[in-house]
């Protein structure tokens, strides 16, 4: 406490900036997909150099590395023990994604320890940077897969049986990079020992931009799932069939979408159709089958139910009238998570108060919430947009967060 001058807001020293920069810039050259995104997929080369890129982090400062069973990547400043304060974010993208989500956390958590130990900060508890492992759930379809395994919200079962579009299994991958997926489970040892996490993360909307505030922390993230909605229908040719004999998946699946925006805008929810695989995909065939992934997400549990509920309907409906079947089956749900007032009240106070807002993006914060302690800062984003190379954050507003989380650190590592 005190050790920062003001931590939100102040000048920005040309140090601090080129060190960001040298840092940034190392790091959002792996896997850059120029004006595309990032494609940063779990398991993949381009996974495996990001976590060269941390581990190559964590020991240019003399911390200790280490990689826990189910693949999260961790940088110990002092020895690894109980009550750390504990940092991070992840390095995987989503297909398209942009260079803050993820990384903006990781890169702000060792510059936040590198400006604590420049004012001599000497920590009385363990401070560790981690790299949860495939966040986005891009490549397997479930998000948080580091962090549910860690807690044991998902069964290493479970995650070791998901797939990606070419039917290679999680363990499948995980063996082809050199990780052992038959210690997939929950652990103990890596969840006793987190005593705070905090996650930075780029804002993904524009609340900070409408407040005119750099940094916020988060309130509450809405509960929100996915669901794999199948239309099971007849390949056919497209220059032979009668209209009236078809069994085509595509009808109603674009009534099943239009259906969904129309509840979701009725019902104040959110509804994505962002992924479709249409089976066999040729331009003269009638398809035999359409899988669409549902991403749903609501202020409240029950609003989220009522809108698949209705997409629910709406695609058997559809799929009967076309002689099409449809089913619609759950394939993750996060519950609603209230970030709890006590860490969250104390990380506003360090930082002479900022906002507290609420999101509709799912972190790794908030599965731990359920398990210690945790909290999440949000940096502005003028762009507003995420999941999009569009993702922007200023230099100077990533330096105040780089700031406020050195500060906040500070204030739960020193008694
Ligand atoms: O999907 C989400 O909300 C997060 O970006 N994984
Ligand atoms: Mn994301
Ligand atoms: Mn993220
Ligand atoms: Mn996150």
């Amino acid at each position: 406490p005190g050790i920062m001058e003001d931590p939100v807001a102040g000048g920005q020293d040309d140090q601090a900036a080129g060190r960001f920069a040298r840092m940034w810039d190392e790091l959002a050259a792996i896997g850059d997909g120029g004006a595309r995104g990032y494609r940063r997929f779990a398991w993949t080369a381009v996974d495996l150099e990001l976590r060269a890129w941390f581990r190559a982090q964590a020991e240019a400062r003399g911390m200790t590395w280490e990689r826990d069973r189910n693949g999260n990547e961790w940088a110990w400043w002092g020895t690894p023990g109980p009550d750390a304060v504990v940092t991070g974010s992840h390095l995987d993208s989503v297909p398209g994604g942009g260079a803050f989500d993820g990384p903006l956390g990781v890169v702000s958590a060792f510059l936040a320890i590198d400006l604590l130990r420049e004012r001599g900060v000497v920590p009385e508890r363990p401070v560790a940077v981690v790299d949860f492992s495939d966040e986005e759930g891009a490549r397997f379809g479930v998000a948080c897969v580091g962090s549910r395994l860690l807690t044991g919200v998902l069964a290493p079962e479970d995650a070791r049986a998901l797939r990606d579009a070419d039917g290679v299994t999680l363990a499948e991958a995980m063996r082809a990079a050199g990780a052992d997926p038959a210690a997939l489970g929950r652990d103990e040892q890596a969840l006793g020992r987190i005593g705070a996490f905090v996650e930075l993360h780029v804002e993904q909307g524009r609340a900070l931009v409408d407040l005119d505030a750099p940094i916020g922390v988060a309130s509450a993230i809405w509960p929100h799932g996915r669901w794999r909605c199948t239309f099971h229908g007849r390949a056919d040719h497209a220059g032979t069939t009668r209209l009236s004999d078809r069994h085509d998946p595509m009808p109603p699946f674009a009534a099943t979408v239009l259906a969904a925006r129309e509840s979701a805008r009725r019902l104040g929810a959110l509804a994505t159709f962002g992924k479709v695989g249409v089976d066999p995909n040729g331009t003269n065939a009638i398809a035999s089958r359409v899988d669409a992934w549902l991403d749903a997400r609501a202020p409240d549990a029950a609003t989220v139910r009522a809108l698949v509920a209705e997409v629910t309907r709406a695609a058997e409906d559809a799929a009967a009238g076309h002689g099409v079947r449809a089913e619609v089956t759950e394939e993750s749900w996060t519950p609603v998570v209230e970030f709890g007032t006590g860490l969250r009240d104390r990380l506003a106070g360090v930082l002479g108060g900022v906002p507290a807002l609420p999101t509709g993006a799912g972190h790794d914060a908030g599965i731990l919430s359920a398990h210690v302690p945790a909290a999440m800062l949000f940096v502005r984003n003028p762009s507003g947009v995420s999941h999009s190379p569009a993702e922007h954050a200023e230099p100077g507003d990533c330096l105040a967060g780089v700031r406020a989380l050195a500060a906040v650190l500070a204030d739960l590592a020193c008694r």
